[in-house]
């Protein structure tokens, strides 16, 4: 049987900017609550989680370690989702440039026909994820192109064989208090503050 239990311990990945770097797409008050509240949330739950499953799995039972699966799957996912988010944004002020270039232009093109109707079809589809969830632009390696998906609560988009390019997460946490329910308007500003060249090397390493 094996030794239980090296103490698993997943951070809270440190803030690329300040609180309220994102104004006015995104609030300083929004920021700090979805970072220091919720984020954290993900990862404390996420390490009761898995130690839980250690521990299951060190006396052999397989019935938790089943059981505990989901919340894994919750957890995990939403410190995944959110420790990439946070690098997709930037400052308004310190933006590279308003839309992507090189080949991840190129292959936006060639599946969607020109950048405005990728925006024109990631905005009609995130918007109206039912619930809480996250809208999605992502690379499927084996066909060797862009995909959307939108995925509920917090399953990361490798549920769905695809590799995130970028991502907005629409769970009211993420705009209620500065665009109330209005999620179009939010969708819609936050193609302001997007960090191309992070988006880019993300792509470029989705490819290999
Ligand atoms: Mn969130």
């Amino acid at each position: 049987m094996k030794e239980c239990c090296e103490k698993t311990s997943y951070k809270l990945p440190e803030l690329p900017y300040d609180f309220n770097a994102l104004e006015p797409v995104i609030s300083a008050e929004i920021m700090q609550l979805h970072y220091e509240k919720h984020h954290k949330g993900y990862v404390t739950n996420l390490n009761v989680a898995i130690e839980k499953y250690h521990e299951a799995e060190s006396r052999n039972d397989v019935a938790s370690m089943v059981a505990l699966q989901s919340a894994i799957k919750f957890n995990g996912g939403g410190h995944i989702n959110h420790s990439f988010f946070w690098t997709l944004l930037t400052s308004p002020s310190k933006r590279s440039a308003e839309m992507p270039k090189g080949e991840l232009a190129t292959m936006i093109d060639r599946d969607f026909g020109s950048f405005p109707l990728l925006k024109e079809k990631f905005n009609a589809m995130t918007v109206a994820i039912q619930g809480s969830g996250w809208g999605w632009l992502g690379y499927h390696r084996g066909m060797k192109r862009l995909e959307l998906a939108s995925c509920a609560n917090q399953d990361p988009l490798s549920t769905q064989g695809l590799i995130p390019v970028f991502g907005v997460d629409v769970w009211e946490h993420a705009y209620y208090l500065q665009y109330k329910n209005v999620r179009a308007d939010y969708v819609q500003a936050i193609w302001g503050i997007l960090n191309w060249s992070n988006i880019e090397e993300r792509f470029a390493k989705a490819k290999v």
